[in-house]
């Protein structure tokens, strides 16, 4: 039994609050004073500050003191309801805590399903295609068609591991580093691929000390861009410290990125050399403030080098392609597609590919089952379902 908080803490217009498990109901409906709607009906309650029936609820209705707020219900099923309250946090969190303290509430280490996983992250989520692969898998699409694989109806995917990777970042925006010497231009391509003056920009070595994040919106994706603090030798006194441990937290935030894209200046590039522009996967490498060869724009392109100055257009197009093309971000796969089940959690997809030892049938539905009502998962980290 549980009572959580779907909408993100804070202020709002509506804040939705699901009540779920069939004690957590009973609970609620003797708090209401009131028999809950059947499935997928709503009806508009008062909630008050004190859990009485529903003579006593009248009576302090009709003095107006004690009533917390009037919120719709919607039963979702036949152990959940769904609560949207007016949004004030602090009469939401009242709210919260009259029905915890009646139904004895102990979420904390609770199962929590697939479907309630994805409700939960919704309103996190930052771009529409993410909300709306996130929002199918709310009503059901991975239950559905991970229950028709489990029992043989469906071949499945090759590797649910696979098809997460595919779509993981249209659900976490990722890292994404923009690395590489001191004045090489990174600040100068942040701000010119966030379309706004975010960052200074200037001649001067050493003019970004500290770490900038910020969202960037390319195509279907949101990814979290990162400017850092250029590479030369400083010294440690004076500001020098400062440059120096803004070196450090970048080469950290670089560290856990899922792309870096180092940026090496034109002129810096010794002759008939030319850097390998993806010598790692998560990494990709760029020339930049290569202004002699914006004369010609194919040459840009063919060389993977941009100049922001000269072609800044074309900058901008040739760094989206290539972060989307380092990310994965490319293919059908990675595209949302309506209904299509993908799991949110790298947890999951492994627990369910750990099903495969199984063949088709009852003994995989059962684990399959276990995984999609999250038995098989404590505090949000998978246990190794095979010891149950
Ligand atoms: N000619 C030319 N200059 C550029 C280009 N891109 C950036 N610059 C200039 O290069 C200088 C350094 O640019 P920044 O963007 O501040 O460089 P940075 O890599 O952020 O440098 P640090 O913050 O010190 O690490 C500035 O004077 C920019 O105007 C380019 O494409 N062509
Ligand atoms: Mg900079």
């Amino acid at each position: 039994m549980s009572v959580r908080r779907l909408t993100p803490a804070g202020t709002g217009g509506v804040a939705v609050v699901e009540v779920s498990g069939r004690a957590s109901l009973r609970r609620l409906e003797e708090y209401l004073g009131s028999s809950l709607p059947g499935d997928g009906k709503a009806t508009l309650v008062r909630l008050l500050r004190t859990s009485a029936g529903p003579a006593a609820q009248g009576e302090q209705e009709r003095s107006g003191v004690d009533l917390l707020d009037e919120a719709l219900l919607l039963r979702r099923g036949e152990d959940c309801v769904e609560l949207c309250l007016h949004g004030n946090p602090l009469l939401v969190q009242e709210v919260i805590q009259r029905i915890e303290a009646d139904s004895g509430n102990d979420a904390r280490g609770e199962a929590l399903s697939v479907e309630a996983a994805a409700w939960q992250l919704l309103p996190h989520i930052e771009s529409e295609s993410g909300a709306r692969l996130v929002l199918d898998q709310a009503q059901g699409a991975l239950r559905r068609e991970a229950l028709a694989w489990a029992g043989g109806e469906v071949p499945g995917p090759l590797s649910w591991v696979e098809l997460y990777r595919a779509s993981a970042a249209l659900i976490r925006p990722p890292l994404v580093v923009l690395t590489g010497a001191s004045n090489a231009g990174k600040s100068t391509l942040f701000n010119l691929l966030l379309d706004e003056e975010r960052v200074v920009v200037s001649e001067e070595m050493g003019t970004t000390r500290d770490t900038i994040a910020a969202p960037l919106v390319l195509d279907e994706w949101v990814v979290r861009l990162v400017d850092t603090a250029g590479e030369r030798e400083v010294g440690s006194s004076g500001g020098g410290a400062v440059e120096i441990e803004g070196q450090r937290l970048g080469r950290e935030l670089a560290a856990r990125a899922e792309l870096t894209l180092e940026l090496i200046d034109f002129q810096s590039l010794p002759a008939e050399s030319w850097p390998d522009p993806a010598p790692e996967p998560g990494r990709r490498v760029l020339v930049s403030r290569a202004d002699s060869l914006s004369e010609d724009p194919a040459a840009l392109d063919a060389r993977v080098a941009i100049s922001a100055m000269r072609a800044p257009q074309q900058a901008r197009a040739l760094v989206g392609d290539l972060i989307l093309e380092g990310l994965g971000c490319q293919g059908p796969q990675a595209r949302w597609q309506a209904g299509r089940a993908v799991p949110l959690e790298l947890a999951w997809a492994e627990a369910l590919d750990t099903a495969r030892s199984l063949p088709p049938g009852e003994a995989r539905v059962q684990r399959v089952l276990g995984v999609l009502n999250g038995d098989s998962f404590e505090q949000g980290k998978a246990v190794d379902p095979s010891c149950p």
